[in-house]
């Protein structure tokens, strides 16, 4: 009974921006429980590179070039995935930037990019996704890429900070509004994670590396695959009773105020 509750077999997957990093991690964590990966990314040769990636450890993946700020390039790849791949009935809004620019000296140019990559994209993807699985009265899932951010602030990151506070709020109205398609939208909202996104906060000694691992009871930055449970259980039928729900997966940063730098817990 368990692993029927987990088991993805004869699903299809989309995890946007998945060529590395956690939407790689999450993909590779799909396939195993049986589903049947696509990979959008708006670089051809990063698409073929995880292409051989991915098929080193023995997936195969259809992949397709797509900005998924674009929703006219969006509804091309939905298209063109159920005819090639079949239609989508998992999706992992995964693809996101980031600017570190304390708010006094952001463009507003910057702003926007980065709402319009981290909030306004989930928005169109998952409207086109969704509108499909309710026309098919097919149900489905919609996981949403949220952040220590969408509960906290932090210096220089108010435009992603608004953005992933935005995706939790997006997340609970796509629950409220789709939760009668049997569709469940939810979040995963990872701690600090080591990819190349947070790589510039990690190198050279950086401050922040010792106090991300004070700031974590777990002591410890995030690895991808600790995100393989989340997105498993997000994806299959365990979670079919969960709705707008966010699954932070952050080794208990939100758990606690923290501690002084030489206390023990
Ligand atoms: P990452 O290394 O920066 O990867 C992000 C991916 O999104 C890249 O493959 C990128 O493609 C793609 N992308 C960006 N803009 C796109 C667009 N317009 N259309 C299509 N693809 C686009 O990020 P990550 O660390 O793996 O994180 C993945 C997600 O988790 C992000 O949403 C991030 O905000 C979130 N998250 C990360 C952490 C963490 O600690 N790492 C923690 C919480 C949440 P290119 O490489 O071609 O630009
Ligand atoms: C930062 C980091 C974070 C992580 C993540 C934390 O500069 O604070 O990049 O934003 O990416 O979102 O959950």
């Amino acid at each position: 009974m368990t692993n029927e509750l987990f088991d993805l077999n004869g699903k299809v997957a989309l995890v946007t921006g998945a060529t590395h990093g956690l939407g790689m991690a999450m993909a590779i964590a799909l396939a195993q429980a049986g589903a049947r990966i696509v990979v959008n990314d708006i670089v051809a040769e990063r698409l073929e590179a995880a292409k051989k990636q991915y098929a080193a450890t023995g997936i195969n993946i259809a992949t397709y070039i797509c900005d998924v700020t674009s929703e006219i390039q969006v509804i091309e790849m939905l298209a063109r995935i159920e005819a090639e791949v079949g239609p989508v009935d998992i999706l992992v809004n995964n693809a996101g930037i980031i600017k570190r620019i304390p708010i006094v000296d952001m463009e507003v140019s910057d702003f926007e990019m980065v709402l319009k990559v981290d909030l306004v994209a989930p928005f169109i993807v998952s409207k086109q996704v969704a509108k499909r699985m309710i026309e098919r009265k097919s149900g489905g899932k919609i996981i949403n890429m949220c952040s220590m951010m969408s509960e906290l602030g932090r210096s220089t990151v108010s435009a992603y900070a608004a953005a992933k506070g935005g995706l939790k709020m997006l997340t609970k109205s796509q629950a409220t509004e789709w939760a009668k398609y049997n569709i469940q939208a939810n979040g995963i909202g990872p701690g600090y994670f080591a990819t190349a996104q947070t790589a510039p906060l990690r190198e050279d000694g950086h401050p922040f590396n010792d106090f991300i691992i004070n700031r974590t009871p777990a002591a410890r930055w995030g690895e991808p695959d600790d995100l393989a449970g989340a997105v498993v259980f997000l994806a299959s039928r365990a979670s079919d009773f969960v709705n707008g729900h966010i699954l932070y997966v952050d080794g208990g940063i939100l758990a606690t105020l923290g501690k002084a730098e030489d206390e023990e817990y």
